[in-house]
């Protein structure tokens, strides 16, 4: 069994931001996304770029412009990584991606903001070490396969379309999201014109425990999991909810780190873990919740919230994971962009595999020029 989190990897030296840039891009969604929390229409996300001894690399935070999926929101997380994150690495001799957790450590919470930066510098050190990340850690698969996340509609029959238009194009699971209202009865619906598709649903906690009776109506329709259908910190009337329901409860919100993954396995809170590396605070993170999760018996998947090329390109290779094992919500760019920010967009084949790249680091290049048309504000970062 592999342990992605410790394969003894060694890194070539020490690293040295010499240069990093702030910015916040805009990209219009193809299609308005809603969810229990909110619609969006235009993805709005913080990138970061360092640079050391000429080479580039960068990272996105999952971020939003509200605090209405998490307390963290763009604005904040700008503030965060400018004024504290950033700082804290000037100067800073790396030995490994690992030691940005440790130089960050005194920074409570604010996942997001962490993630964005950790990730850069593993796409740097993996850059430097002339290695695809997949590869550094621990993944094996050179193709993955894509789910795809379909927001709440106008109508059922919307619903319909959408979702018999994924199926054709090659998706190998559904999930729809859910809310109160927008549950039982579309289920029948979806059910009765897709009786055998995978499907799954997300109700991104807007179920409480007093909605037992309706959530017990969902096993009748053959769901792989129910995603995060109660609060994010409510880990033990998930336990509760579990024990009356057969369906598998999927954790999302509720897994900000290894620890709430011991937590959910100790209390029964749910049989399956969703892995957002921005939620958990970074690839080194993705990869102890990933492995704890094995240990425990626990599969997971990859989530995804909306993400650019660039931020994309860190689910695939987390995708590569031996654990995972369930498609996930790395669905190609045009599922979500006309016109992704780097120059080979993520592409699935008719079967709903997409490759894994193979090119350093990431193995994603930004398109400098799309990338420029899409940045609204920028910050250059005093590291010297
Ligand atoms: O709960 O998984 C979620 C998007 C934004 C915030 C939360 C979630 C999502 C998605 C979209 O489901 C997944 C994707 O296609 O990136
Ligand atoms: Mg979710």
């Amino acid at each position: 069994m592999t342990d992605a989190a410790n394969t003894g990897r060694k890194w070539p030296g020490t690293v040295v931001l010499d240069r990093a840039e702030l910015m916040i891009v805009r990209l219009p969604l193809v299609s308005p996304f809603e969810t229990s929390f909110g619609l969006t229409r235009v993805k709005e996300a913080i990138l970061v770029r360092i640079e050391s001894s000429g080479t580039e690399a960068y990272g996105e935070c999952v971020a939003e412009p509200s605090p209405y999926y998490s307390y963290e929101y763009n604005r904040q997380a700008w503030d965060v990584m400018g004024r504290y994150l950033m700082p804290s690495l000037k100067g800073a001799e790396l030995r490994s991606p690992e030691d940005f957790r440790t130089i960050t450590k005194r920074v409570r919470g604010h996942n997001m903001a962490k993630a964005c930066i950790e990730m850069a510098i593993w796409d740097l050190f993996a850059r430097m070490a002339g290695k695809p990340l997949s590869r550094l850690i621990g993944g094996r698969r050179s193709g993955i396969e894509c789910g795809i996340s379909i927001g709440i509609q106008k109508t059922p029959d919307d619903l319909v379309r959408v979702i018999s238009k994924s199926v054709g194009a090659g998706y190998r699971r559904i999930k729809i999201k859910i809310r109160p209202g927008w549950d039982v009865g579309i289920l029948g619906t979806v059910r009765k014109a897709f009786p055998d598709i995978p499907l799954q649903v997300d109700a991104n906690a807007a179920y409480t425990t007093s909605d037992f009776a309706r959530l017990r109506k969902l096993d009748r329709f053959g769901l792989q999991m129910i995603e995060q259908p109660l609060d994010y910190d409510d880990l033990y009337g998930h336990a509760r909810l579990q024990r009356k329901l057969s369906t598998p409860i999927c954790l999302d919100e509720s897994i900000k780190g290894p620890e709430s993954v011991r937590l959910m396995s100790e209390l029964g809170s749910g049989r399956i873990v969703n892995i957002k590396a921005g939620r958990v605070g970074g690839i080194s993170a993705s990869l102890e919740v990933h492995d704890i999760a094995m240990k425990s018996k626990i599969p997971v998947w990859i989530g995804g919230m909306l993400e650019t090329g660039i931020g994309r390109a860190f689910n695939v290779a987390l995708n590569t994971l031996p654990n995972v094992r369930f498609p996930g919500d790395t669905s190609p760019s045009l599922r979500y962009f006309s016109r992704d920010i780097i120059t080979r967009p993520f592409e699935m084949n008719s079967r709903g595999i997409m490759a894994v790249p193979q090119g350093h680091g990431t193995g994603v290049d930004v398109d400098a020029a799309e990338l420029n048309r899409r940045v609204v504000k920028r910050k250059l970062l005093d590291m010297m």
